[in-house]
């Protein structure tokens, strides 16, 4: 059920984030995106919040326990080079780790080659579509740190 017969998908995809400079990245096993680095995330699911959608797929492939999740942006992304054609509304959310020493697992390994902390100013390459387009354009997840 997917192609033009079939209608976007949301997805919600998490920086995760540790000390002033680092995010929590892994390669990607999956069709979409396939070699390319992305962040922890997947599709929202019937009744969830954005949040509870960022705790759940952080939860799911890292283990990780996140919490002071916030909105910081969407996309809209036509992945039209695979077998299986999609339309993803991609929302980007940002946390920190309730627990600063706890460490990622790779819980999905089919999905995933294995989670690591990179820095957002010196990303590992290839960043995944969405990504790529916003380390170009200078975006960063941080917090400003005049607002406190
Ligand atoms: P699910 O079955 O667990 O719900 O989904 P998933 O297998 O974890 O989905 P996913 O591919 O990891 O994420 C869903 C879509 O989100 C993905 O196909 C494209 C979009 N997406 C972006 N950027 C990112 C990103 O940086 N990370 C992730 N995981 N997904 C992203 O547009
Ligand atoms: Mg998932
Ligand atoms: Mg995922």
């Amino acid at each position: 059920n997917d192609g033009m017969n079939s209608r976007p998908k949301v997805a919600v995809a998490v920086f995760v984030l540790k000390g002033n400079n680092k995010v929590l990245l892994g390669r990607r096993r999956s069709s979409v995106g396939r070699d390319n680095f992305a962040l922890p995330g997947g599709h929202l699911e019937f009744g969830e919040s954005f949040e509870e959608c960022a705790v759940r797929e952080v939860k799911e492939e890292t283990g990780l326990d996140i919490d002071k999740i916030e909105y910081l942006t969407v996309t809209n992304n036509v992945y039209s080079g695979v077998a299986k054609p999609t339309h993803i509304v991609a929302i980007f959310m940002r946390a920190f780790l309730v627990d600063q020493n706890q460490m990622a697992q790779n819980l999905e390994p089919e999905k995933c080659e294995g989670w690591d902390w990179y820095d957002w100013k010196n990303p590992p390459q290839p960043l995944f579509g969405p990504l790529h387009t916003m380390a170009e354009n200078g975006f960063s997840p941080f917090p400003d740190p005049t607002d406190c």
